[in-house]
């Protein structure tokens, strides 16, 4: 698939701390230690409704982990998916009537438009789950190789008991993974199933919905072998992170996890495996279920800029749960008001410090909110006030707006 133009990043004259990541396999801080380029896989969206702020926050979240590698010198291999076939794709489809590729190629096309408003860097890989599928069906038939896979009338399903791992990478015991499983699209009741928590790996035909051959019969591949699949043919094992938000922890990136660690036994299917906190709005998670959305493709198409739209994001730390609020938007269009105008001057209170800080902070397992703090702090200091501007490094500015834009994404 065709993923978004890269916007260009300034080269900066400093190097960045390598990056320290917060582990949801371990529950604790840890040092990336990518070699020469860093592998990354962030689950991309399922295209059946615009990009809302949940998504952009996500995207926005594991950007700032692209940039903070680079700013640490690393080359980066980008892979992301997009769910382009899936239930809740073709039940809106049909609900609107409307052909499900279209739809999946529309909203695409709309993601691919908000992402490249928001200066998201694009993936290396941006990958297909339809064009996909033969990878998929090679992995089922690896996994059925080593036993783990069994039939369960026209669907196959996976045996989490394959992985002597499962439960590593979303650090659950069997109780909190069976209460999470329904609410997430598990089936423990299915009778036939050997373990309630074992996933479907391939879904059997059904009538009205669109299927493909393959040896296994027709039908479509289930979700977590996709992305387990994509993953390990762009990237190969043990690749450095594996990012999404919260939700995804269980059983999505669990399964993933399984998935990769039954065909390659010993080899983890990522070493870090990374989480975005939920954005809320309306008092309940942001999402297209729920229809409590707000949309960046409505806050452009009424002129805000995305800019402003991308600040209100870097306000909260990724990890954090929290709130949209328009209240918060209006504030960082005012805030970039008044960088601008500081940095329209020239010169300024001493850059070389806030340089540092903004790349300490987004290494310090992307601490946008302390970047972001300490531009704040420049500007007030530059812009001062009853006669007090620090002015006194003539090239603020300049060393400034690159630092902004490649760590940060923020042109101003
Ligand atoms: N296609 C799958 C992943 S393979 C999927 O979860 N698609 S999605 O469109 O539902 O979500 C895309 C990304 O946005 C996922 O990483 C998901 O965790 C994240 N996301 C969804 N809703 C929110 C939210 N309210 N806040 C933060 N992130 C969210
Ligand atoms: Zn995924």
């Amino acid at each position: 698939m065709r993923a978004w133009p890269s916007p260009e990043i300034p080269s900066l004259p400093v190097t960045g701390p390598q990056v320290v990541l917060h582990d949801t396999a371990s529950g604790s801080r840890v040092t990336t230690d990518p070699g020469g380029t860093a592998r990354l896989y962030v689950c991309g969206i399922t295209p059946y409704d615009a990009t809302h702020m949940g998504h952009a926050a996500t995207y926005v979240a594991f950007d700032l982990l692209n940039r903070a590698w680079r700013s640490a010198g690393h080359d980066v291999t980008y892979v992301q998916n997009v769910t382009d076939v899936d239930d809740p794709l073709l039940e809106r489809a049909a609900k609107v009537k409307v052909d499900w590729t279209a739809l999946a190629e529309r909203e695409t096309e709309l993601f691919r438009q908000d992402m490249t408003a928001l200066r998201v860097l694009p993936p290396d890989h941006y990958v297909g789950a339809v064009e996909s599928i033969p990878l998929a069906v090679e992995l089922i038939e690896q996994l059925q190789a080593q036993g783990a896979v069994y039939q369960v009338e026209t669907d196959l399903y996976f045996s989490v008991t394959a992985d002597p791992d499962f439960g590593a990478a979303s650090n659950l015991d069997r109780d909190a993974m069976l209460r999470i499983f329904p609410d997430r699209g598990g089936d423990p009741d299915r009778p036939g199933k050997r373990d309630p928590l074992d996933c479907v790996v391939w879904r059997g035909e059904r009538p009205g919905e669109p299927s493909w051959p393959s040896p296994f019969g027709p039908g479509r591949p289930g979700w977590h072998v996709e992305c387990a699949a994509i993953a390990r043919h762009h990237l190969g094992g043990a690749f450095d992170v594996q990012g999404g938000g919260s939700d995804l922890v269980f059983p999505h990136h669990e399964m993933c996890a399984g998935h990769a660690q039954v065909v390659e036994p010993g080899t983890p299917f990522a070493r870090v495996y990374s989480h975005g906190g939920m954005v809320g709005y309306d008092g309940e998670k942001m999402s297209k279920s729920r229809g409590n959305l707000v949309f960046v493709s409505a806050l452009r198409n009424s002129d805000v800029d995305p800019m402003a739209i991308r600040l209100t994001l870097l306000r909260h730390h990724y990890r954090d749960d929290w709130e949209w609020t328009d209240t918060e938007l209006w504030r960082s269009v005012d805030d970039l008001a008044t960088w601008r105008k500081a940095l329209s001057l020239g010169a300024g209170a001493p850059a070389a410090p806030v340089v540092e800080e903004v790349l300490a902070a987004l290494a310090d397992d992307l601490d946008a909110p302390r970047a972001v703090a300490a531009v704040d702090r420049w500007a007030a200091a530059t812009l001062g006030s009853g006669g007090l501007a620090d002015t006194s490094d003539p090239q603020a500015a300049a060393a400034l707006l690159p630092a902004l834009d490649a760590a940060l994404g923020l042109t101003v």
